[in-house]
């Protein structure tokens, strides 16, 4: 079905169409009701069971061939997977506290959390130099407005930026650039600016703002800073994906709501035939921040397109488009209208043309709209609800579509599709090994699934989220797996594993932490600035000291080095009714700071089993 943009569907048959299936998808594929256990029931593509079960087992003790870190969506986590197992490795707390690590409990940990103990995580970001994983950082986004830098040498979060000002809702983000320059956000929602503003909904169309914003990444150590922000019209801006090889230097975000509309989105930000995805010179817009042009907004550099011009221009794209993805080579856009059966794959060096031309059909607030027949190669008929696309070698093109539920893979150039395969069931984002690097692996492919149906032991009424492997060796795709994965996978990264370089121990000459001991001599209580430190050593199998005693109503730090140098030799240090809990790796110190308000004798003890007298590794703290 090729819907054209001119004459194409009328809103309400589109409408329609989507309720429809949206409604059969309620009740039709629930395919394995009565399926036997240990039968594959839910007609998946796989043609050869012993074939397909071969290609994903990993024998006992061998490694995985790539990991994949998938959003973990309002978890605030990230979920490690190893592939083709589809084994679930590891969690990385990021903006949830997640007492199995501690995270949260700590004061460090704590302090970075801030006052949000909730994150929705939605697009993981790996670090990237010359357009390929890099294997250093992984910069996850939070809807509230945050961008956080995972360390991959021992996966743990390092830094939480934000809430950065003037963003409402940081969805289109943590996209970095092709050598990790800058992490790029857009807020889905608009606001009145600057934050704190009062101005009502109506006057949406003129005094609400959006915002995309240049997080800056220091390249030595990852730390991110505030960069500059570009404020636009009130659109709801959505995903978005840096432009790489002959379009370095350029970024695109979609956006839905072009209308500018208020109320009920459903229908009043989906009357016009498109919306548009902005084209940004970033690198030009760094040189106007650094040159000193622009407002402070909020604290913040702020350019306004209408003053600076020669930043951004839209390119309009079909019914509401959720994803943009830049092929391999940096040629084309690939905008998916989600209200549509057509993705459309725009030519970047036609969208050069058209700006040096000044070939447009009007602005927005300033910024000028390029003529879509002017910028566009093809729209390609891929199936209905196109979402998202990744990328494998020689040019193949995959294509998530949620109204279809399926996975259409095509060819950039020539557009033809190449063969379809069903998701079970309403497959959002897609995630091909290295898929959006310059240099894509192929091989897997993974369907982050939005519904499981039952394709799974029951587990009451909140069901998992399915993510299913597919082998992209061949043209024509196989259904390896299903897995089924802790809400929400919105997006994931799949890196080869050999690129990231963990360390199994923090050396001891690493560890500067002013309260670090190594020597039992050095442990015990004292009193500094008005509060009681307690400095103890954990070490298999005890806690030194093994008591100490309080005021009640002093402020009490536990300051816990961990003096083992021995791989997976961790201990925790939880003391009871006190709501502590923080676990501490080996050679590291971790402090925690509360009042000591509950009078009385309160054990704490070691929280993750260490060795044969783990359950002896106790104390008591006495709080007189
Ligand atoms: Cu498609 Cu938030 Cu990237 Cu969900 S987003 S699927
Ligand atoms: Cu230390 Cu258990």
């Amino acid at each position: 079905m090729n819907v054209r943009h001119r004459g194409g569907w009328s809103v309400a048959a589109l409408v329609a169409v989507v309720v429809a299936v949206a409604l059969l998808g309620a009740c039709a594929p629930s395919a394995p009701k009565g399926a036997k256990p240990g039968k594959a029931g839910g007609g998946g593509a796989t043609s050869d069971m012993s074939v397909a079960a071969g290609k994903v087992y990993v024998a006992p003790g061998d490694l995985d061939e790539y990991y994949m870190f998938s959003s973990g969506g309002h978890s605030g986590q990230v979920y490690v997977y190893g592939l083709p197992s589809m084994r679930h490795i590891s969690t990385i707390p990021v903006y949830s506290p997640y007492p199995a690590t501690g995270y949260g409990f700590d004061d460090d940990s704590k302090a970075m959390l801030g006052y949000l103990t909730w994150g929705d995580v939605h697009h993981p970001s790996l670090s990237e130099t010359g357009g390929d994983y890099d294997g250093r950082w992984l910069f996850v986004n939070d809807m509230n407005g945050r961008v956080a830098r995972v360390d991959l040498r021992d996966f743990k979060t390092k830094q939480i930026l934000g809430p950065v000002p003037n963003v409402s809702g940081n969805h289109g983000s943590a996209f970095v650039t092709p050598n990790t320059e800058y992490s790029m956000m857009a807020s889905r929602f608009s606001i009145p600016l600057p934050k704190g503003t009062t101005t009502g909904t109506d006057k949406y169309a003129t005094d609400y703002k959006g915002v995309l914003t240049a997080i800056k990444i220091d390249p030595k150590d990852g730390a991110m800073s505030i960069g500059f922000q570009i404020v636009t019209p009130p659109f709801n801006w959505d995903l978005g994906d840096a432009g790489k090889a002959m379009s370095e230097g350029w970024m695109f975000w979609t956006c839905y709501n072009a209308e500018r509309a208020t109320g009920k989105l459903e229908v009043t930000s989906t009357q016009r035939d498109r919306d548009y995805i902005a084209a940004v010179d970033w690198k030009a817009a760094a040189k106007a921040a650094a040159e000193g042009q622009g407002d402070m907004i909020g604290g913040i550099k702020v350019l306004d397109p209408k003053k600076v011009p020669g930043l951004v221009w839209l390119m309009p794209c079909g019914k509401s488009p959720h994803g943009v993805d830049v092929s391999p080579d940096g040629k084309w856009i690939i905008g998916s209208g989600k209200l549509q059966g057509v993705t459309t794959a725009f030519n970047f060096e036609k969208v050069q043309t058209a700006i040096r031309n000044k070939d447009y059909e009007g602005d927005e607030d300033g910024i000028p709209v390029l003529k879509y027949e002017s910028i566009k190669d093809a729209e390609v008929p891929v199936g209905l609800g196109p979402l998202h696309t990744q990328f494998g070698p020689n040019g193949m093109a995959y294509t998530s579509l949620f109204v279809d539920s399926a996975i259409a893979s095509w060819k950039l150039g020539t557009w033809e599709l190449v063969d379809k395969v069903p998701m079970s069931y309403s497959i959002g984002h897609l995630a091909a090994a290295e898929g959006d690097t310059v240099n894509p692996d192929g091989k897997y492919l993974v369907g982050l699934n939005k519904l499981s149906h039952g394709r799974h032991l029951s587990v009451g009424p909140s069901q998992p989220e399915s993510s299913q492997l597919v082998d992209i060796s061949d043209e024509k795709m196989k259904l390896l797996s299903d897995t089924f994965t802790e809400p929400e996978p919105h997006y994931a990264q799949i890196i080869k594993a050999d690129k990231i370089h963990t360390i199994e121990v923090y050396p001891k000459e690493d560890n500067h932490h002013p309260l670090a001991i190594w020597d039992v001599k050095d442990a015990g209580i004292a009193r500094q600035g008005g509060k009681a430190v307690v400095k103890m050593i954990a070490v298999r199998t005890s806690f030194t000291p093994t008591e100490f005693t309080v005021n009640q109503g002093e402020t009490v730090t536990v300051a816990v080095t961990n003096i083992e140098q021995t791989t997976d030799e961790l201990h925790g240090f939880a003391i009871l009714d006190y709501n502590i809990n923080i676990v501490i790796d080996p050679g590291e110190t971790k402090t925690v700071t509360f009042k000591a308000e509950k009078k009385g004798v309160f054990p704490f003890y070691c929280t993750n089993f260490c060795s044969a007298l783990h359950q002896e590794m106790q104390g008591y703290m006495i709080v007189k």
